[in-house]
């Protein structure tokens, strides 16, 4: 899988890109990440990325023409045009299910937005899906496109070390309960002892354990799950 991400910031990619997991995918070829600086695409007089408002009003604006050339630019790299993704506190929230989908697609184009946002041309030009990673503020995209890559790369077969383990992750459509508790060694630290049902050997009451806390934590922490778990069987 391709990720293109376009930044103003993509030194803020490499140590990240250097982390373990990751690391390993991209020497297997499994993933490939290339940041590209649209400032190379700022083509007016002054090299200008930004600029401001029309109309005034605090902060700054990031111009049409160097984001829209360089997503022309780099489409044109591949052998398929991608998705194209601009993350902005605007979009669509992302969730697992959205996650997942991505994770089906060979290339994903990622805008990245600093300032005030982007010319609205931005938009209107290329109809990118619009993508946001909660009800908060960032100061730019570069953080919420990591989040996407570093959930999407850990679903595709072969970057996980154990193929099955993103299977039971919470939120996942097979699974939209929280994860129950983990235990390993020692039994007992500091007074406090694993339950001896993880210790017993019976698979079944194992699972039938697990499964019991992740329905108590759900309804004690994230009741709107259960919900919505509950709108999805209704379907
Ligand atoms: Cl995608 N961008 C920014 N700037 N802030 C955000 C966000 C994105 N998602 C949540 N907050």
């Amino acid at each position: 899988m391709r990720f293109d991400v376009l930044t103003l910031f993509p030194e803020i990619f490499s140590s990240y890109l250097g982390q373990s997991l990751l690391a390993k995918a991209i020497e297997g070829e499994l993933v490939k990440v290339y940041p590209h600086d649209m400032r190379k695409w700022a083509n007016d007089k002054h090299n200008r990325v930004d600029d401001r408002p029309f109309g005034g009003g605090a902060g700054m604006v990031i111009r049409a023409e160097p984001v829209v050339e360089c997503v022309e630019a780099v489409r044109q790299e591949g052998s398929q045009p991608g998705r194209l993704i601009m993350l902005t506190p605007q979009g669509r929230r992302l969730d697992q299910p959205l996650v997942e989908e991505l994770s089906l697609e060979p290339r994903l184009l990622l805008l990245c937005g600093r300032y005030e946002g982007f010319d609205q041309r931005v938009s209107d030009l290329l109809q990118p899906e619009e993508i946001s990673i909660g009800d908060y503020v960032l100061n730019g995209g570069e953080v919420a496109a990591m989040a996407i890559i570093d959930a999407v790369i850990r679903l595709i077969p072969g970057v996980l070390g154990d193929e099955t383990s993103s299977v039971d992750d919470s939120f996942s459509s097979g699974n939209r309960l929280l994860e129950f508790p983990h235990y390993t060694r020692p039994r007992v630290y500091r007074g406090l002892a694993a339950p001896d049902v993880l210790l017993s050997g019976d698979h079944a009451q194992i699972a039938a354990w697990r499964k019991q806390q992740s329905i108590e934590r759900t309804t004690r922490r994230r009741a709107d799950l259960l919900d919505r778990n509950a709108e999805s069987k209704d379907e």
